[in-house]
């Protein structure tokens, strides 16, 4: 176990101070990472100290430090998780071997290429964010916006390491296009289409954190398993931080169906537009949007790249180890959905064909249980609306529904109804308006915007109305 220097100039606990060539190319890389901070991070507030999360060890307890930081100079640190002693290859044709401490030449490209879609989605997240400052419903949000933002700057860090570490030059230059690529940039836009789109409103913002950064869990828990060891144990670290960010999402949406719920008895209606809320049906179109979006985000239903990945031990399914069965999947098949001209059908495939349906199973499974939680908090109040993960194939830009249009309840539909439904379907430019009209920044101490019930407890045993960001 390597110890945690905590005051070195990049904290870690991958003893950097032992390796200077190393730990030079990183002090080179830093200022880059700072620059790119201050003009593609948040755009407003940096020098507003704001009560942050730093991490500073990996053990199971005290991990974190929470104190009052500016942000640029935060402490971005790169830890990786303990070592687990004699730890064995789970899967795949090197199932039972030791894991790889260095990289195997003939899985150097896989490997790179994994760790450089991970990277660019960190950075990306945050550009996509940078203006959501400016209407924060309170102090509260905007500190756990910002403390999002700063750990997935961290999360780019954890990839940069490993490209630094472990790839040489060709990685010290794909550390470096992590920062010249930006989302939406129609020269050199993020690597994947849900890292391109804008999040323009804070109902937008919590969708991401509970679709899109679910996403991330479920790609980092199968990283997690990888043969190569740097990577399960520096996944393993990040997934740690990744649940606070899923914790936003969830509450954040919790707290605007809360809302709009006391206004709907308030006012006796379900259209609560008029009284600065946000009608059930439009948070239904904003979760058919995101929910959409993030099940590209797992590719292809079918992909060879994914069971090259398994076969190899790069990358594995989520709880790979808790799994009943032979780890190889060469010979096991499911059925995988398959959109045709005359419907929607499924065909039979490998378990290792079909890997990215997997995880998306699971990952769909994952996100039907904050539908749940929500669905509960509407029936205790005597609403009898509910909200609905739209089918899979809805809204699909990656796989077999690519070419088709699917209804949320999942038909096959024709370009005259996908055109004539599309806006009870996705937000409209009227509604995402509308949203946009309610973001009016709230910076006193306690106070919430109207559209969205106050949290229930604090962060870090801190109340409510503590100065989460000062003015
Ligand atoms: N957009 O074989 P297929 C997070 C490409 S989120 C554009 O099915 P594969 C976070 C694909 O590259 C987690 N292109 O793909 C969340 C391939 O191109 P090539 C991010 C796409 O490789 C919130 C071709 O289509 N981590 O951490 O099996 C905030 C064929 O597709 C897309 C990872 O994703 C798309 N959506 O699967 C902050 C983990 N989908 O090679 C952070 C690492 C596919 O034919 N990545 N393509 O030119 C992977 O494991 C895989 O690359 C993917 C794609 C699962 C993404
Ligand atoms: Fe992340
Ligand atoms: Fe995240």
């Amino acid at each position: 176990m390597t110890a945690v220097d905590i005051d070195a100039k990049i904290p870690n606990n991958v003893d950097l101070a032992g390796d200077r060539r190393l730990q030079r190319a990183l002090e080179q890389w830093q200022p880059k990472f700072i620059e790119w901070w201050e003009e593609l991070g948040p755009s407003a507030f940096q020098r507003n100290p704001v009560y942050l999360r730093t991490a500073i060890d990996v053990g199971r307890e005290g991990w974190a430090h929470f104190d009052h930081v500016e942000m640029p100079d935060y402490r971005w640190g790169i830890f990786l998780a303990d070592q687990e002693p004699d730890r064995r290859i789970a899967f795949g044709d090197h199932k039972g071997e030791e894991v790889w401490q260095e990289v195997p030449g003939e899985y150097r490209s896989d490997l790179r290429r994994l760790l450089v879609v991970q990277g660019d989605t960190e950075p990306a997240s945050v550009e996509q964010q940078r203006h959501l400052s400016l209407t924060a419903p309170s102090l509260y949000d905007m500190r756990n916006l910002f403390q999002v933002n700063v750990e997935e700057g961290r999360h780019l860090w954890a990839m940069v390491y490993l490209l630094h570490r472990y790839f040489g030059r060709d990685g010290r230059d794909e550390a470096d296009e992590m920062l010249e690529r930006h989302s939406g940039d129609a020269d050199n836009p993020r690597i994947l289409g849900a890292f391109n789109e804008e999040t323009p409103d804070w109902l937008s913002f919590f969708m991401f954190t509970y679709f899109t950064d679910r996403d991330g869990k479920f790609q980092l828990a199968s990283l997690r398993e990888s043969a190569f060891d740097p990577l399960s144990r520096t996944c393993d670290f990040m997934i740690k931080e990744e649940a606070h960010h899923m914790f936003v999402g969830a509450t954040g949406v919790g707290r605007v169906v809360q809302r709009t719920a006391e206004l709907m008895h308030e006012h006796d209606t379900d259209d609560v537009h008029p009284f600065g809320g946000i009608n059930l049906d439009v948070l239904q179109r904003y979760l058919n949007f995101h929910y959409s979006v993030s099940l590209d985000l797992f590719g292809a239903e079918t992909s060879t790249n994914a069971a090259n990945y398994f076969a190899a031990g790069l990358k594995g399914r989520f709880q790979e180890e808790q799994r009943d069965d032979d780890h190889l999947l060469k010979t096991v098949t499911r059925m995988v959905p398959e959109a045709r001209d005359d419907g929607i059908g499924e065909r039979e495939v490998t378990q290792l064909a079909a890997l990215n349906e997997t995880l998306r199973d699971d990952y769909a499974e994952d996100c039907q249980k904050g539908l749940d939680r929500w669905n509960r908090g509407l029936r205790e109040v005597g609403i009898d609306m509910e909200l609905r993960l739209p089918h899979v194939g809805f809204h699909r830009a990656v796989g077999t529904f690519r070419d088709h249009h699917v209804s949320p309840d999942g038909r096959l539909v024709s370009d005259a109804e996908w055109e004539a439904s599309i806006d009870d379907w996705l937000p409209s430019d009227a509604e995402r308006d509308h949203v946009t009209s309610l973001m009016a920044g709230v910076t006193e101490p306690g106070k919430m915007a109207g559209w969205v019930a106050a949290p229930a407890a604090g962060i870090h045993r801190q109340p409510v109305e503590y100065e989460y960001v000062k003015m």
